[in-house]
C-alpha cells in the first residue's frame, strides 16, 4: 500500500489501534522501501523515507506507537553508504518490528491472563488488542470471566470489542459509557489499552478512561492497563506533553443540527489522561510493572538513558534561549 494510502486509512481510523496503526506505519515504510526510485541514489532514498515518515507521523497525534515505530524502523538507515544496504536497512527493521509487535501482545496476553482470576467480572473500556489478549487469554485457560465493555462514543469502538468477545465465547455485558459508576462494584478488574505512557506512569487512553479508572480506584477495583514497551513516549521524560487529539465535531453532532445552534460548540477529544496513581499495573510485554517503573521501560527497551535525556535538555535550553 502506498504511503499517502496507509496515510489517509490512519487519520480516516480505518486502521485504528495504536498497536495495529504503528504495524502499518512500518509496513507502508517498508513498501515505500521497495519502491523503484526516478533518481537512484542515497540521498534521495533517504529525503525519500524523511519524508514518508512524516506524512505518517502526521496522521494522528497521540499513539506514541506511531512515531517510535517509525523511528525503529528509520534506523535502518543509520550506518548506510550504499542505497542497497539503506533499503535493506529499513525492510528488514520494519519486518523485525511488525514482527515483535505481535509477539508482544502475545506475551502480553500471558503476562496479562496471569492477572485475572477465576470468577472474575472484568470491565473493558473502548477497543484494545492488547487488553483483549488478556481477557481472551484468560478464556483460553479455562478461568470463567465475565466482561462488561463500553459502548465508546462518538465513534463506538465497543462494538468491535463485544464481536470479538462474543466470537471468544465469553459471556459480555454492553453499557453505555456513562453507566460505568453503576456497574462498578460488580467488576472486579479493570483492564484497557494505551495509547502512550508518560515517564510518571500517566497513561493516556481513549477519552473516558480516567473516568472508569476513577471510579474504579473510588470502588477499590484494580486497574491493569496492557500496553507495548513501543507505547512508552521518551520525550517525556525532558517535560515533553503528550498531544490529546481533537476530532471533527461531526463524529459527536451532525452539522444539520449543530447548524440550528449557533451558539453551541462541540468538542471533541479522542483521548484523556489517567494519573499512575488509579492505575495498579502496566502489562508490557517485558513483564508487569508499577506505573511509577515506567523511566525503567524508556531506558532499558527504547535505550533513552540518561545520556540521550542530556542531549535533548541542550537542545531543548538551546531554543529558549
Ligand atoms: P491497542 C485506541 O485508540 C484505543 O484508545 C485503545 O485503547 C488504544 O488505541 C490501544 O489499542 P483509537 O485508534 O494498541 O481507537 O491495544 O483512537 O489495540
Amino acid at each position: 500500500m502506498l504511503v499517502t494510502e496507509t496515510a489517509d486509512k490512519i487519520k480516516r481510523m480505518e486502521i485504528r489501534g495504536a498497536g495495529r496503526i504503528a504495524r502499518a506505519a512500518a509496513q507502508a515504510l517498508r513498501d515505500c522501501a521497495e519502491f523503484p526510485l526516478s533518481k537512484n541514489d542515497l540521498g534521495t532514498f533517504r529525503s525519500g523515507m524523511q519524508r514518508a515518515a512524516q506524512v505518517l507521523v502526521a496522521t494522528r497525534p497521540t499513539a506514541v506507537s506511531l512515531p517510535n515505530a517509525v523511528h525503529i524502523v528509520l534506523a535502518g538507515l543509520e550506518g548506510a553508504t550504499t542505497l542497497d544496504s539503506a533499503r535493506e536497512g529499513v525492510i528488514r527493521r520494519a519486518e523485525a518490528f511488525i514482527d515483535s509487535s505481535r509477539h508482544a501482545v502475545e506475551q502480553i496476553a500471558r503476562i496479562g491472563a496471569r492477572h485475572i482470576a477465576d470468577g472474575d467480572t472484568i470491565l473493558t473500556h473502548c477497543n484494545s488488542e492488547a487488553a483483549l489478549a488478556c481477557i481472551i487469554q484468560a478464556h483460553r485457560d479455562g478461568k470463567s470471566i465475565e466482561v462488561f465493555a463500553t459502548e465508546v462514543r462518538p465513534r463506538n469502538q465497543g462494538l468491535v470489542t463485544i464481536r470479538t468477545l462474543n466470537d471468544a465465547g465469553i459471556k459480555t455485558n454492553f453499557i453505555v459509557d456513562s453507566a460505568v459508576r453503576s456497574f462498578i462494584n460488580d467488576i472486579d478488574l479493570v483492564i484497557v489499552g494505551a495509547d502512550a505512557v508518560t515517564v510518571n506512569g500517566a497513561v493516556v487512553n481513549k477519552i473516558g478512561t480516567s473516568q472508569v479508572a476513577h471510579s474504579a480506584s473510588e470502588a477499590r477495583v484494580n486497574v491493569l492497563v496492557a500496553a507495548e514497551t513501543y507505547k512508552f513516549a521518551p520525550r517525556t521524560i525532558i517535560g515533553e506533553l503528550i498531544e490529546i487529539e481533537e476530532r471533527p465535531p461531526q463524529e459527536v453532532l451532525p452539522d444539520e443540527i449543530a447548524r440550528t445552534l449557533p451558539h453551541v460548540t462541540v468538542r471533541n477529544p479522542a483521548f484523556d489522561v489517567t494519573p499512575a496513581d488509579y492505575i495498579d499495573l502496566i502489562v508490557t510485554e517485558a513483564g508487569a510493572i508499577p506505573p511509577q517503573m515506567a523511566y525503567v521501560i524508556i531506558r532499558e527497551y527504547l535505550g533513552w538513558g540518561i545520556e540521550e535525556f542530556h542531549k535533548a535538555f541542550e537542545i531543548n535550553t538551546r531554543h529558549e534561549e
